[in-house]
């Protein structure tokens, strides 16, 4: 690099205060703020990792569950460049944590990090591996590059057999793990991430009807169809999904407030029904989004700790979170009313 800046000055020189330097100050004041003013609202980026079949059926449906997860995003209003799908012959390892590492170099904390790993999995008692073309990553290498991303909401989601072996190692404060085995010797094929995919376009799926499925949502609506579909196949469950997201390493299959489990992962939504069709980009716009998610994640937290709030106190504190809510959804309504057509 050369210019002024790199020239050596003298010991007892000075540096002269040029001129110059007055028509920089509002350039760097310019760089410094520009990230505040055409500020954006928090953002989530998601991953799709898709791993081997091994065999035409899996690498199928691999595939096809990949793209159904990545189309059920995108339809509900994710950024299309936030999305990465990795298909199994391109997810080697190093593409994936270059992908990951990508996404650390540009998120922040107030960001949210999806990921998804579709296809097998395999436990040797030490390590759990997921598998993809050439070397298999192991969950301590994966979590490696999961915690450079400084997104402060993680969600992995992976539905493959043993997954239940990496919840110990991905568990953190700020992270959902959500595996469809219990531990690494759950080791057949799972039927989890059927389900899961199904919840991003179910409107069932939204047990509250706030308009967003939840990633908590998405799990318990997985987890009852994969018991499910067990049942009726008259088979015996070779899958326990479980959700871990209180950062102790264990997962547990119903996560509520008795069990301490479920309250980030309430907190997440996957899916805004709606949120495609109008997309106002001005600052106040960001700024409404924003108040709004913090006020459904208020609201969520609030339904969490019902059961030990009073009635009343809870009954009033839901009454004002929600009149707010609907006066920020109104404004922004307001704003996407008055803009143009595309
Ligand atoms: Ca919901
Ligand atoms: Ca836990």
């Amino acid at each position: 690099m050369t210019g002024m800046g790199m020239k050596a000055k003298g010991k007892n020189e000075k540096a002269p205060f040029h001129p110059f330097a007055f028509c920089l100050l509002p350039f760097a004041f310019c760089l410094a703020f520009s990230g505040l003013l055409h500020g954006q609202g928090p953002q989530t980026y998601a991953v799709i990792v898709t791993g081997l079949g091994g065999e035409k059926e899996f690498d199928d449906e691999f595939a096809n569950l990949g793209k159904r997860l990545s189309d059920g995003l995108h339809r509900s209003g994710l950024d299309a460049n936030h999305v990465t799908l990795l298909p199994a012959k391109s997810a080697h390892k190093e593409e994936i944590a270059r992908v990951l590492q990508d996404i650390a170099g540009k998120s922040r904390k107030e960001d949210t990090l999806l990921l998804f790993l579709v296809g097998h999995g395999s436990y040797d008692g030490r390590d759990y591996k997921f598998n993809v073309i050439g070397p298999d990553p192991t969950a301590a290498e994966i979590r490696q590059w999961l915690d450079k991303i400084p997104a402060g909401k993680q969600v992995i989601v992976d539905s493959s057999s043993s997954s239940g072996a990496a919840t110990e190692v991905w568990s953190r404060a700020g992270r959902v793990v959500i595996t469809a085995t219990r531990n690494g010797q759950e080791r057949n094929a799972t039927v989890f991430m059927r389900f899961f995919a199904e919840a991003l376009t179910d409107p069932a799926a939204d047990i509250d009807k706030n308009g967003t499925v939840s990633a908590l949502e998405a799990f318990r609506y997985a987890e009852q169809h994969t018991a499910k579909f067990y049942e009726s196949a008259s088979r015996i469950a070779t899958e326990h999904p479980m959700l871990d997201d209180n950062g102790d390493g264990k997962g547990v299959k119903d996560p509520s407030p008795q069990n301490g489990e479920g309250i980030l992962a309430g907190q997440v939504a996957l899916v805004r029904n709606g949120a495609s069709q109008a997309r106002v980009d001005t600052a106040e716009a960001r700024d409404l989004r924003t108040q709004k998610e913090k006020l459904e994640n208020d609201i969520a937290t609030l339904k969490y700790n019902k059961a030990s709030l009073e009635a009343g106190e809870y009954k009033q504190k839901m009454d004002s979170l929600l009149l707010e809510l609907a006066r920020t959804q109104q404004q922004l309504e307001k704003l996407e009313a008055a803009a143009p057509k595309q």
